[in-house]
């Protein structure tokens, strides 16, 4: 059945041909099927399914899928309800482009059909596997799970982060610790687990050492009743592109506000910036702190800052002060970072804001932040800075940053500091003001259950590590405490907890047993693929070494290819599921029906979890009797105890898949009433900073150079950062500020092997045309960008569209070498022809949050 549904999809675009190789037939049927939204009688279907988008675009989608004869013929979107945005409006769930190519994504030539075994003898990442049949992959995988339990312990246990499957309920992948996996694995004694993740890496922490909380905002709704809109890389025309989401919102704020002022401050001009701004500020790359500065100091010197509001609410400001304010930022427990068990970490020099400002007291030397000094770092000019400063006391100003500022190696600097403009001139409780978090997109929930239960108390493992660290405790877990890498307890409740005593909180074992579920992780999102490759090839030792990595994934994507085992998943259009979403005043959940029968021989995680448990003598726990489509049931059934109005039977609700609702709230406002710092009030300069930075080794045990170029600053100042704009000794190979923005063709990785989405924006990378003209290379033309750290082959996109000296590489192309040679496999030399950023980006973990600044890098570019 499986294999006729596949060989009918081929009929349609032409027998016999690769499926994914060839983008001609692949464009003529996307013709076609536009031909078809004209005449909607142009295709035949027997049955119609509610599905969903559950990659990590955020959206979660729902997708009607049509089927004939047990093919999918045609992937639509939601077409129910109204395009009215307004309170009370139920306007449709409507899909981006990516969503409606899932027929490619189902139907793809680099499915994984069968279970496959590295072949003995080879390495990682060299792509040699065999197939072997469930039976055996899956006695195999438990075997080696009782092994490594006995040796280890449940601490070697890793469970990768991982979110091509965010959006499913059963199907989980993210939270890690939500999944079946973290199900089985907490029944089998638990796992490593991590904090964080690769999107918010560093502003989750460090945007609270100033206000408490990362990610309050206004509605965005709210947007209608700002006078100025600041947008610090954020680019929701790439990055929130669904029909309900909020790049459909913003236009509608542009629509319904037309006065107001749309600025965009970012290194490219973004889609965002083209669509929606007035204004587009470019910047170079982690210099976001010395713009504020420079428009601080304009406030300040000019008399434009409420003195009051500043001694009222906030701490660190004002010199005469500063001694007596940093007593109240002492942090007061370990759920604070920097706890000071000893109370010796006394401050007693002036280390202000406005000390710093002035080139004074702590910063005596470093010159005044004037808005020249700042305009020579950011490359703003000085009267843009001032004028755009006095945007900000000419509200109510809404103050926006995406993610993209703090994916940076100074990054939570850039966070706090983008927070700090907009509370310091005070628009942040009020209505059309905001915090400078990223925005909040409301929504009213539909109360079902979007996790199975995973027993976390059940996990035996009680301390975690980064999201970003993983590899060191492959390589070396001995190096690994809280004052290194950031080590942390881990409580019943999953909430962290830092040490009492500096280097107290250790690593009890290597990671030898890694699952990847929906992952890529390994081989694609994380960083220097080169260096990981080395890292996965380690000997299998005591102390180091991987034993077993794990992939269930539906393609054979570059991280598959560094496992010892992949497993066959189906995508979500083959499985029961259940999902919510929405936007603003709208809430809607999919009872998801598989549209086909699993493809080759593919199988649902939850019933892989469940032969796996089997085999650890673990089944009737892990189960409790339950079918995946049991789960969906118990789901639907605790948004009935929750009183919603759903169909009176599991059978009805199913039936209809697709539930949306409304109300009429008022844009919510972030206030400003409760800050959970220790202080309780606005930390400009935070002590708990100040005393990791005494407290940490930040050479983190040895792995970093001690060359002084990390830093914890109790203020969010501007400084040196790794391979950032001021580096000028690795300028003099690599002279320009390498950034990856989040693209359109692509959801990271996810859809990176749909020729469709490929033929529409080829992987290029963004150079500006004085940089393009310098080195000779035209529009087109095939470059080779490099770090320290690798090389990567792709077209250039040459353009005004970014500043002289950055350049961009859409993040998520698939990594693809120009050889897998054994003997080559990791070594920098070797060229990526697949425009991976990650072969170029750096794993030095960020100094405060151990996290992901991927964004600072520097290259150099050559014609190919
Ligand atoms: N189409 C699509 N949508 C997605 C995703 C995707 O891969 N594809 N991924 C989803 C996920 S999981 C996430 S976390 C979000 C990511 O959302 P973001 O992290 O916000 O996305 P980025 O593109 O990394 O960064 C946003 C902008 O920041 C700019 N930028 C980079 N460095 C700086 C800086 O130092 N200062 C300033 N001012 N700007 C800077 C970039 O040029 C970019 O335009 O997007 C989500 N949506
Ligand atoms: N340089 C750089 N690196 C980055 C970023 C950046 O901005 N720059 N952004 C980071 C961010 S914000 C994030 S969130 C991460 C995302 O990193 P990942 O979570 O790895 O995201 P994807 O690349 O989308 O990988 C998802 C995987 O799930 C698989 N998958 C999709 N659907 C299904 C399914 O139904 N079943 C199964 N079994 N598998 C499925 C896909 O094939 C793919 O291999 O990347 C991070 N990496
Ligand atoms: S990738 Fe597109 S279809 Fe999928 S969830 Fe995101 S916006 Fe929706
Ligand atoms: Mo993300």
């Amino acid at each position: 059945m499986s294999r006729r549904s596949f060989l009918a999809w081929s009929g349609l675009v032409g027998a016999g041909v690769a499926l994914t190789g060839c983008s001609p037939h692949g464009e003529e049927k996307a013709k076609d099927e536009g031909a078809a939204d004209a005449t909607p009688a142009a295709f035949e279907y027997d049955s119609t399914h509610w599905s969903g988008c559950h990659v990590n675009c955020g959206s979660r989608c729902p997708l009607k899928l049509y089927v004939k004869d047990g093919t999918v013929v045609r992937v639509g979107n939601d077409n129910e309800g109204t395009d009215d945005f307004e309170p009370g409006g139920i306007y449709q769930m409507r899909s981006c482009v990516r969503g409606r190519t899932n027929r490619q994504r189902i139907y793809n030539e680099t499915r994984v059909q069968k279970p496959l075994r590295r072949v003995e003898g080879t390495k990682r990442g060299e792509g040699q596997y065999e197939e072997i049949s469930w039976d055996e992959a899956i006695d195999q995988i438990a075997t080696t799970m009782k092994e490594i339990k006995d040796e280890y312990g449940n601490d070697a246990f890793y469970i990768q982060y991982g979110t091509g499957q965010l959006g499913g309920t059963v199907a989980k992948s993210w939270h890690p610790d939500k999944t079946a996996f973290a199900r089985l694995m907490n029944l089998y004694g638990g796992y490593l687990r991590h904090y964080c993740d690769y999107s918010t890496g560093q502003i989750n922490w460090e945007l609270p050492l100033f206000n408490g909380d990362a990610y309050s905002n206004n509605e965005v709704t709210d947007l209608v009743n700002s006078k100025n809109i600041v947008l610090f890389g954020n680019n929701p025309a790439n990055t929130r592109m669904s029909g309900s989401a909020m790049q459909y919102l913003i236009t509608q704020v542009r629509l319904q506000n037309p006065e107001a002022h749309i600025v965009v401050v970012d290194p490219h001009l973004s889609d965002t910036a083209i669509g929606v701004a007035n204004q587009w500020v470019p910047i170079r790359p982690c210099t976001d702190m010395a713009l504020v500065a420079g428009m601080i100091h304009h406030l300040f010197t000019e008399g434009k800052l409420d003195e009051e509001l500043i001694r009222s609410k906030f701490i660190g400001f004002f010199s005469d002060t500063f001694v007596e304010d940093v007593k109240q930022g002492e942090p007061k427990d370990t759920s604070f970072m920097g706890f000071d068990k000893a109370g010796a970490l006394v401050i007693d020099e002036d280390m202000s804001y406005e000390a710093y400002l002035k080139g004074t007291g702590a910063y005596e030397g470093t010159g005044e932040k004037t808005p020249e000094w700042a305009a020579a770092i950011t490359g703003v000019p000085a009267d843009t800075i001032r004028a755009l400063a006095d945007l900000f006391v000419d509200g109510p100003t809404a103050t926006i940053q995406g993610w993209g500022p703090q994916r940076h190696s100074a990054g939570g600097n850039n966070a706090r500091a983008i927070a700090l403009i907009a509370a310091i001139t005070g628009n942040v409780g009020i209505s059309g003001g905001g915090t400078g978090a990223r925005e909040a997109v409301g929504g009213v929930p539909y109360k079902v259950a979007t996790a199975i239960p995973t027993f976390p108390e059940k996990n035996t493992v009680d301390v975690c590590v980064s999201f970003f660290d993983w590899y060191q405790a492959i390589e070396d877990y001995q190096s690994m405490d809280d004052a290194t890498w950031g080590v942390r307890h881990i409580n019943e409740k999953g909430a962290t907890i830092y040490a009492e005593e500096p280097g107290t909180i250790k690593l009890k074992a290597p990671i030898k047993f890694i699952w990847n579920y929906a992952s890529n992780v390994m081989a694609g999102q994380h960083a220097d693929i080169n260096d990981s490759l080395r890292i996965y090839n380690l000997p299998d030792e005591k102390d180091s070494g991987v034993r077993m990595i794990v992939t269930v994934d539906c393609y054979l994507t570059p991280t598959a290819l560094v496992s010892d085992i992949i497993l066959p998943g189906t995508t979500a259009f083959e499985e029961d599921d259940i999902v919510t979403g929405g936007t603003a005043w709208t809430g809607f959940v999919c009872c998801e029906s598989a549209a086909i029968d699993p493809l080759f021989e593919a199988k649902p995680v939850y019933e892989i979890c469940t032969l796996i448990a089997d085999k650890l003598g673990l089944k009737d726990q892990f189960t409790e009797g339950k079918s995946q489509l049991d789960w969906v049931k118990w789901s639907y059934e605790q948004g009935v105890e929750a009183g919603e109005d759903f169909p009176a039977t599991f059978e009805e609700f199913r039936e209809q898949g697709l539930f949306k609702k409304t109300d009429q709230h008022e844009p919510a406002i972030a206030t400003d009433e409760k800050i959970a710092t220790p202080s309780g009030k606005y930390e400009v300069f935070s002590k708990q900073a100040y005393n990791l930075s005494k407290q940490w080794d930040l050479t983190c045990g040895g792995y970093v150079p001690d060359d002084g170029r990390d830093q914890i600053t109790g203020l969010p100042i501007y400084y040196n950062n790794v391979e950032g704009f001021g580096d000028e000794a690795t300028k003099a190979d690599y002279p320009f500020q390498l950034i990856g923005h989040h693209t359109k063709t692509r959801t990271h990785s996810s859809y990176g092997n749909v020729e469709w989405m490929k033929s529409v924006a080829p992987q290029q990378c963004w150079i500006n045309e004085q940089d393009a003209a310098a080195l000779g290379v035209e529009n087109g033309d095939d470059v080779i960008v490099s770090t320290e750290r690798g090389r990567s082959q792709l077209s250039a996109k040459v353009t005004p569209r970014i500043m002289p000296g950055v350049v961009s590489i859409p993040q998520g192309a698939w990594y693809d070498p120009e050889t897998r040679d054994a003997a080559t496999i990791g070594s920098k030399d070797v060229l990526d022809k697949g425009g991976c950023i990650s072969v170029l980006t750096s794993a030095r973990p960020t100094p405060i949050s151990k996290g992901n600044g991927v964004h600072s890098n520097l290259c150099k570019i050559e014609k190919a």
